[in-house]
């Protein structure tokens, strides 16, 4: 009886240091603005990249699985060799080379229900989490029979069962009592003891991992495209700042809560070597942990944007002041304003799953169908949108293009055309994007110059949608998007633009964009030529400045090219 008693006692005081070692360790979650509500503890399993037939059409083809799928964190380097990698807790000193973003929500007036995180695994109990090397007096002992090993239970029988089902075949009622009196005594003797210091070790084991835990293969990877880049001509940003010693000291850093990898931030500049910027963020931790090269490409892109300096409040202006860029309708074909914005509560392209981006689109076109006046029109999914339908849309500049490969090797196109989609309005002057590059572009846009009514329209919908609709937004970097480039403001605000004399070279046309901060692009947008003379030239700088003086970056400097245009 006694030794029942005791045995009884044993495994209980085992439970509660079992439930003690597996609270302890547990670090907080670091702030950020894009990981899920619930702090999920692992990253979502990277789906494997979209079979051919969700791939882009062959006229684009996709570098048919090229995008290197993310790393599976559930498959880790043979880095140790025992156990395989639970799904771990975020760990605190996640390598943040300052505090973190901390997250601004976006005024709100009717918060929608935070976004169901992902749920890669169920983090279930503690020992789901980790194969638990047992000592010998738990495997041995109840395997081989002695001990008193059942004869009928297959869960105690030492190949199944966990362990609380393997402490527990101590007393089974067959057993014999001498036994039961010598697993009684392992216990006296220091099994527990034992029992316990091997699963810190197997714990040790697993936190060792997740500094280390960039997959060999990724590691492989990351030297082998740094080198190529390293050889290359390439004037992308990336191959600016990516020197040896900043590659070497992010190349085993991952995320906290996504785990993402520098081959996730990278990869499309590596194999886009004619990239001009050349990185993505995959989750908004990234800003923070791949801070050493995403710095200074912010800071070259957005002319000047120190990482000590903050972004300004959020600041529209007086809609009224602008008025036509072109008012003799000479020179400028169309303008076009738009901005990028992030859901709280969901990562950016290349950790969603299949079934956010499905969500995803359903709030934003349930949220979109509640928009009235000028604003009111209708969302079109992707999936099921006629080639025709989709192509006319696309060569009208409507529509963001297909096969972007900057973008898929990102990874940012997985499960296309899942949870894709256009709003617009019968005119098509006002458009929302739903999850190309960013989960929501919002654009104006209109034939002719009359900057003035398209940055009004703009601010309504931005407003309007805001109210609805919670963004990711960040005290230091503004409104969170996928792309560095788009961070801040978000706004882009271009013109299609005719300027002959201007455009007869090229170099020189770029040269006196650049002075007043502008960017030139072709017809069909960015990497793309211009057709018929006709340029996309639009404000670069987003951050470190209001979405106001954004704007009037571009108005300024159009204004002035129109001028010395006339006087060519
Ligand atoms: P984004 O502006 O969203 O960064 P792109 O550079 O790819 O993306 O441009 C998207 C589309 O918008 C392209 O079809 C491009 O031709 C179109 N576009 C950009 N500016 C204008 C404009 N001023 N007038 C008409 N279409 C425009
Ligand atoms: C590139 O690096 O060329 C692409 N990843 C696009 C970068 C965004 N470009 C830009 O100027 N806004």
């Amino acid at each position: 009886m006694f030794a029942l008693w005791y045995l009884t006692f044993a495994v209980d005081e085992i439970r509660k240091r079992l439930a003690w070692l597996f609270s302890s360790n547990k670090p907080a979650a670091p702030a950020l603005d894009n990981k899920p509500a619930d702090p999920a503890p692992a990253k979502v399993p990277t789906p494997a990249p979209a079979p051919p037939k969700e791939s882009p059409p062959a006229k684009e083809p996709a570098p048919a699985a090229k995008p290197a799928p993310k790393p599976e964190p559930s498959k880790p380097a043979p880095v140790v060799a025992k156990p395989s990698s639970p799904p771990t807790p975020p760990k605190e000193e996640a390598p943040a080379p300052k505090p973190a973003p901390q997250p601004t929500p976006a005024p709100v007036v009717a918060p929608p229900k935070p976004a169901t995180p992902p749920k890669p695994a169920s983090p279930a109990k503690a020992t789901d989490k980790m194969p638990i090397p047992l000592p010998k007096s738990l495997t041995e002992a109840n395997t081989n029979g002695e001990n008193g090993a059942p004869t009928n239970g297959s869960a105690a029988n030492g190949s199944g069962g966990n362990v609380d089902e393997r402490l527990l075949a101590g007393h089974q009622p067959n057993k014999p009592l001498a036994q039961v009196k010598d697993a009684t005594q392992d216990f006296i003797k220091g099994e527990t003891n034992a029992f316990i210091q091997s699963i810190k070790e197997a714990q040790l084991l697993g936190e060792l991992k997740q500094d280390t835990m960039v997959d060999a293969a990724v590691l492989a990877k990351l030297e082998e495209g740094y080198a190529k880049l390293a050889a290359s001509d390439s004037k992308s940003l990336l191959k600016k700042y990516l020197t040896k010693e900043v590659f070497d000291n992010l190349k085993n850093k991952v995320t906290p809560t996504f785990k993402s990898t520098l081959l996730d931030v990278i990869q499309s500049g590596l194999e886009n070597h004619d990239s001009g910027v050349g990185i993505y963020a995959p989750d908004a931790e990234a800003y923070t942990v791949f801070a050493d090269l995403f710095d200074p490409i912010i800071e070259d892109y957005h002319g000047g944007f120190k990482k000590t300096d903050k972004h300004p409040a959020s600041n529209f202006g007086d809609v009224a002041t602008f008025g036509n860029v072109d008012p003799t309708n000479e020179y400028v074909i169309s303008t076009r304003v738009r901005c990028g914005r992030s859901m709280q509560g969901y990562p950016f392209n290349p950790c969603l799953t299949e079934a956010q981006y499905k969500e995803m689109e359903g709030k934003v076109s349930s949220t979109l169908s509640g928009l009235e006046g000028e604003l009111k029109g209708k969302f079109y999914p992707l999936t099921g949108m006629e080639k025709a339908v989709q192509q006319q849309l696309i060569d009208d500049h409507f529509l963001f293009k297909e096969g972007d490969r900057f973008l898929q090797t990102a990874n940012a196109c997985r499960y296309w055309p899942s949870g894709r989609g256009i709003y617009h309005n019968d005119a098509k002057t006002f458009l929302v994007w739903c999850n190309e590059e960013d989960h929501l572009r919002i654009i104006s846009m209109q034939q002719g110059g009359d900057l003035g009514q398209i940055y009004k329209r703009l601010v309504t919908a931005v407003n309007e949608i805001e109210k609805r609709v919670p963004f990711s937004h960040d005290d230091r970097l503004g409104f969170l998007t996928f792309c560095p480039t788009n961070l801040g403001t978000t706004i882009r605000a271009s013109v299609h633009i005719k300027v002959p004399k201007l455009a007869s070279n090229k170099a020189k046309l770029e040269e006196v964009a650049a002075k007043y901060n502008l960017q030139v692009r072709g017809t069909r947008g960015e990497h793309t030529e211009a057709e018929g003379g006709v340029y996309d030239i639009s404000n670069k700088r987003r951050m470190g400045l209001t979405e106001f003086d954004a704007v009037k970056e571009m108005y300024d400097g159009i204004t002035e090219l129109i001028k010395l245009e006339k006087s060519l």
